[in-house]
């Protein structure tokens, strides 16, 4: 299996995360997929990261396609829970958590714009999307050790890929991590287990 991948990447974070949290064994290969013609389009005619190809050609995306496939493959550490109310709460926070980083990545592009195409009414927009989410993020976590159900779950790792993600670009220059300290709070005890240390976003090299 090779995933294809960036290192500035929270969705493919994700799933690197996961695969640690597995102990399944995968390739990475970082592309970058600015450029119109990039090395992910023959696999994912998104042309998006993460994209996993697995050893018979088949091509995976989007991360939450690529974590559920993960979580089946191998028994160990169960992510995503078998009773369907638990998984679709925990596929739940994954949305909200996803959503949330959807919204910063269209204000951070935004922002790479040349100044006078930029819209500051989009941004604003977005940002107030980011805003209603980590207030519903916070308010549902409310002091609670983990996301969903008392355990560690996908829930707990989209929230600290969208967190670790925002506090590295601070799309639209806000500083969510003061501004949100349950959520900050959830980071750092996040930041204790060796997947996430291990997968802090990076620039490109
Ligand atoms: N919903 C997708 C989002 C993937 C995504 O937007 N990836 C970004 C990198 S963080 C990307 O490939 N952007 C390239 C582009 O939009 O051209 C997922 O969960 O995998």
């Amino acid at each position: 299996m090779k995933l294809l991948a960036s290192p500035a990447s929270p969705y493919t974070r994700k799933v690197r995360i996961v695969l640690a949290e597995k102990r399944i064994e995968c390739d990475t290969q970082n592309v970058d997929v600015q450029p119109v013609e990039n090395p992910v389009n023959s696999h994912n005619p998104l042309g998006k990261i993460p994209t996993l190809v697995l050893d018979d050609g088949t091509a995976l995306y989007d991360s939450r396609v690529i974590v559920e496939f993960l979580d089946s493959v191998s028994p160990i550490s169960r992510l995503i829970p078998d009773d369907m109310r638990d998984r679709v709460a925990v596929r739940r926070w994954e949305a909200l958590a996803d959503g949330v980083l959807d919204a910063g990545l269209l204000v951070r592009y935004e922002s790479l714009r040349e100044k006078n195409e930029q819209s500051a009414a989009w941004s604003a927009k977005q940002l107030a999307r980011m805003r209603r989410g980590m207030e519903q993020m916070q308010s549902e976590l409310d002091g609670r050790p983990w996301c969903h159900n008392g355990r560690y779950s996908l829930a707990d790792i989209a929230v600290g890929c969208c967190l670790g993600w925002l506090a590295f670009r601070k799309p639209g220059g806000v500083d969510w991590h003061a501004q949100y300290p349950g959520l900050a709070q959830h980071y750092r005890k996040l930041m204790e287990r060796q997947p996430f240390a291990d997968t802090v976003p990076q620039l490109p090299k």
